[in-house]
């Protein structure tokens, strides 16, 4: 058996495959230093959480403790494999400084409490607030982390209890665009590709999407095909060089904030040669001639100039995907986070569509997620619309709604768009929301513009509720913070980005008096009296598993049909993709076969939006496009970002990740591998812009926007010129320098980052801002302790290899 250095090599080894046939089982495990398989106790089935993937494994236990992990072969996702965060992340959870105990403000500094201290001044301000300002004085803003039972209890207590429509998840931030763009194309949510499409596919195009750092595994099945006879041929679109862009037959290195142009660019060339499936189009398609109008007269050479890319290599690309058999395309954050996010997302379905290749094995769309369980946030409703894709603005889809709560109608709100979460931070600052519920996200380092948000979290007026596992930037803020349980120590069922439920059982018992976050959701609904129609008590369950029963029914006969699961069904399975039903026992492997989608005007998840103003079409509008329930085909024009470089700023500053790190660091940061592997912030830059500068390797530099400054070590890297990047993972809770937030020099991104949202899909702008670079302290020859393994490998020889030391995990390939 192979033993691996899975810092240094994160993919770990080869095993190819050739097109259609099975991937081979490659077990990766983890377990503490000095244990072996047969010192643990319990195995106990779960899936991996700090990404989307939704890769299988089983949680070691001892001494009633969690001791390692070790993929499953019979997982249909991952075949036994796991990344280096899931091999190793998981050690946060036995960190010491876990929030054991529930805090209260007190004279200004927060103290340990009791549960019931805690949750009385919870509930009584809720209460409070509801019977003098109404239910739009309160908010939730929640999470892509939590479980599905979890997600659906807070939805039914925010929507059909408290009345409020201002629920949002950091799933805004995350994978609003692709529901958005799911919805605008197919009228409805939900993944029409599979991870199977690999299998099978001989072009696979990635948008703004660096799967080799963050879903490792998906990338590994890719790279054994490219290992394999027959490889796929790979496209990738991304400004930086990135593990991706070096595997790619056709790198477009387009400027930031131009995809729409690109999307356009390839759109014109596949028309102008015909590359179409017209019989597909003419049978399933709406709106295909205002796509051609749109795309007429935009040439490549003119796609090519506002790209700043080689016009004959978007010619190569177009080349690839227009006469591509079996195309699969993924889509993520640099097209999500973008000002034209929606527009440039649907441009990719619209390739699709005009090619005919949906519902075919290789031939499918994954509009990724990003998050383990934002696919289950959507779902349930927690992320403002409606549970079981249930369309707001449809007065039937409400009523079904109310009865399946046992509410009236009424009390159910859907007189206006949900609201999302850049607009819920708005009131707070307006002063219109005064309680604000925040659970498993981290905005005081994950959100726009830092300063901004800091400001709002802090208000006295605003009484702010935190759930976490750890004391982060934004509970330090909080005037009551909640200790979670977590995964490993709570029950629940997650979905994953190609919608593959998995089950994650309890393992161990939480730390302290920490409880699920599912059985602090029930308590609330218990202290505010929530109830229902008939005065039963609204929440008609008590534990996870009562949650998933009732959510079943929620979902039946939707989209996201859960209604053929069950907690014995998923255990022991290796994952059960939805709609899942009497009709489809086994799951759905693919959406949309045959051309057949769930866009019907009485049956769609909603009407659809303007691409440019956002604005939302009326149902009778909607009707008028898409009578018959067909796919519809949106086109977009162009339009530069609001924020682009000038003299004072002359630098597109993007944003993102690395492989070893999660988000704010909360759980990577206290796994040591993982933390060595990438210590500190580093900014990338060019080769040409470091020189023309005078900047070497490891230079501390300072990055500026108009919002704010962060200094970080330069690492140069074979990006294109004029574009700097900075990793997002880096907040103040373990700063070296013990400096907090808001003190200058600042070291998270979005000290930088612009308040500003696509318009349809209200996802932020993180990909984008205009920056300048100055010099703070040259390096004296230390490189910037940056990976070399991934996106941020130097173009020096001379730095030093990222290496997990002594560390080499095992790779049993079967
Ligand atoms: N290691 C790791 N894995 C993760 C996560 C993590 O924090 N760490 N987080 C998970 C989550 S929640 C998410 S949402 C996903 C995100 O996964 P990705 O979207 O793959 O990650 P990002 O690094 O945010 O952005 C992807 C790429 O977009 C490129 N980009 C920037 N601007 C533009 C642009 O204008 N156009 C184009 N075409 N590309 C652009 C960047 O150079 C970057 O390489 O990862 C998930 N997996
Ligand atoms: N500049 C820039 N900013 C970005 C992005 C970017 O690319 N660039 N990406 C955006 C994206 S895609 C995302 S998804 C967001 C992520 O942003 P956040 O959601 O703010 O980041 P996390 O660090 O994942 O925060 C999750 C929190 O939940 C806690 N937690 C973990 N497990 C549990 C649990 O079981 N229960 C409870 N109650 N808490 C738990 C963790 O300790 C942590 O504090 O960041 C966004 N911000
Ligand atoms: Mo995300």
């Amino acid at each position: 058996m192979p033993y691996v250095d899975r810092i240094a090599e994160p993919w770990g080894t080869r095993t190819p495959y050739g097109p259609g046939e099975p991937w081979p089982v490659r077990v990766d495990s983890f377990l503490e230093s000095g244990l072996r398989a047969q010192d643990v106790e319990r195995w106990v089935q779960s899936a991996t959480i700090l990404h989307s993937n939704g890769d299988g494994l089983d949680i070691a236990v001892k001494d009633g403790r969690v001791v390692g992990v070790r993929g499953r072969a019979q997982d249909r996702v991952n075949h036994g494999r796991l990344g280096p965060k899931d091999l190793y992340g998981w050690q946060a959870a036995n960190a010491p400084d876990r929030l054991v105990r529930p805090l209260v403000r007190e004279n200004g500094r927060l103290v340990e409490t009791d549960w019931d201290t805690a949750m009385d001044r919870v509930a009584g301000h809720a209460r409070e607030l509801l019977d003098e300002h109404g239910p739009s004085a309160i908010g939730f803003y929640t999470t892509g982390q939590l479980f599905l039972e979890e997600y659906y209890t807070l939805a039914l207590i925010a929507h059909g209890g408290i009345g409020t429509n201002h629920l949002d998840g950091n799933t805004r931030l995350c994978t609003a665009t692709a529901a958005a763009a799911l919805k605008e194309s197919f009228g409805c949510d939900g993944q029409p590709g599979s991870y199977t499409d690999v299998d099978h596919a001989d072009v696979i195009a990635l948008y703004g999407h660096n799967v080799a750092e963050t879903q490792t595994v998906l990338w590994a099945r890719i790279l054994d095909r490219l290992a394999g006879p027959n490889p796929p041929a790979l496209v990738c679109v991304d400004p930086r060089e990135t593990p991706v862009s070096r595997a790619a037959a056709v790198h477009l290195a387009n400027r930031p904030g131009t995809n729409v142009a690109l999307m356009n660019g390839l759109l014109h060339e596949i028309l102008a040669n015909g590359w179409i499936d017209e019989r597909y189009v003419r049978e399933h398609v709406v709106g295909f001639e205002e796509l051609e109008k749109r795309v007429r007269d935009f040439t490549v050479e003119e796609a090519a100039r506002i790209c700043d890319v080689p016009a004959d290599a978007l010619r190569e690309a177009a080349r690839l995907i227009g006469t591509a058999r079996r195309l699969l395309s993924t889509v993520l954050q640099g097209f999500y986070q973008a000002h034209q996010a929606t527009a440039a997302a649907v441009q990719v379905n619209n390739v699709h569509l005009v090619r005919g290749m949906l519902g075919r094995p290789g031939c499918g769309v994954l509009q990724m997620n990003g998050q383990p369980t934002a696919q289950n946030t959507r779902e349930c409703g927690a992320d403002g619309d409606l549970p079981g894709f249930r369309n707001w603005s449809n007065d039937a889809h409400v009523r079904d709604l109310a009865r399946v709560w046992n509410v009236d109608p009424m009390d159910i709100p859907h007189y206006a768009p949900p609201t999302h979460a850049m607009q819920m931070f708005r009131y707070a600052e307006e002063g219109s929301i005064r309680f604000l519920y925040v659970t498993g996200t981290n905005p005081a380092v994950s959100l726009p513009e830092l300063a901004r948000i800091r400001s709002i979290l802090s208000q006295e007026r605003l009484f702010l509720v935190v759930q976490d596992i750890f004391l982060t930037e934004t509970a330090q803020l909080a005037d009551v913070v909640l200790p979670a349980a977590t995964w490993a120590e709570k029950t629940g069922t997650f979905t994953n980005a190609d919608r593959t439920v998995h089950l994650s059982d309890k393992a161990v018992e939480p730390p302290g008096e920490a409880r699920p976050d599912l059985d602090i959701f029930l308590d609330l609904a218990r202290r505010l009296d929530l109830r229902d129609k008939d005065g039963a008590p609204l929440v008609k369950w008590s534990d996870a598993e009562g949650a998933f029963e009732a959510w079943k029914e929620c979902s039946r006969g939707r989209p996201c049909d859960y209604s053929g699961l069950s907690y014995a069904r998923l255990r022991g399975s290796g994952g059960v993709q939805w709609p899942c039903d009497d009709g489809h026992p086994e799951g759905t492997e693919r959406l949309y076969a045959g051309g057949r989608f769930w866009s019907a005007p009485d049956y769609c998840e909603g009407y659809g939006r303007d691409l440019v103003t956002g604005a939302p079409l009326s149902d009778i509008e909607y009707k008028a496009l898409n009578p018959d329930g067909k796919a519809i085909i949106k086109a977009a024009e162009y339009v530069p970002p609001h924020e682009e470089p000038d003299g004072d700023f002359p630098f597109w500053l993007t944003t993102g990740r690395t492989i070893y790190h999660f988000h704010t660091r909360t759980k990577t940061a206290r796994a040591p591998q993982l933390q060595r592997a990438a210590p500190e912030p580093w900014v990338e830059m060019s080769p040409g812009d470091a020189a023309r500068l005078g900047f070497a390797e490891g230079d501390l530099l300072e990055v500026a926007t108009a919002r704010g400054a962060v200094r970080a070590r330069l690492r140069v890297t074979s990006m294109r010129d004029g574009v700097i990047f900075l990793p997002f993972h880096y907040g103040y809770w373990d700063r070296p320098d013990g400096a907090g937030p808001g003190d200058s020099p600042g070291r998270a991104a979005n000290e930088l980052t612009i308040t500003d949202w696509d318009p349809a899909s209200k996802q932020p702008v993180f990909k984008t801002a205009a920056a300048r670079v100055s010099l703070v302290m040259a390096s004296s020859g230390t490189p910037s302790p940056a990976p070399t393994t991934a996106a941020s490998r130097p173009v020096s020889a001379d730095v030093p290899a990222t290496a997990g030391g002594a560390d080499a995990q095992a790779e049993e390939v079967m």
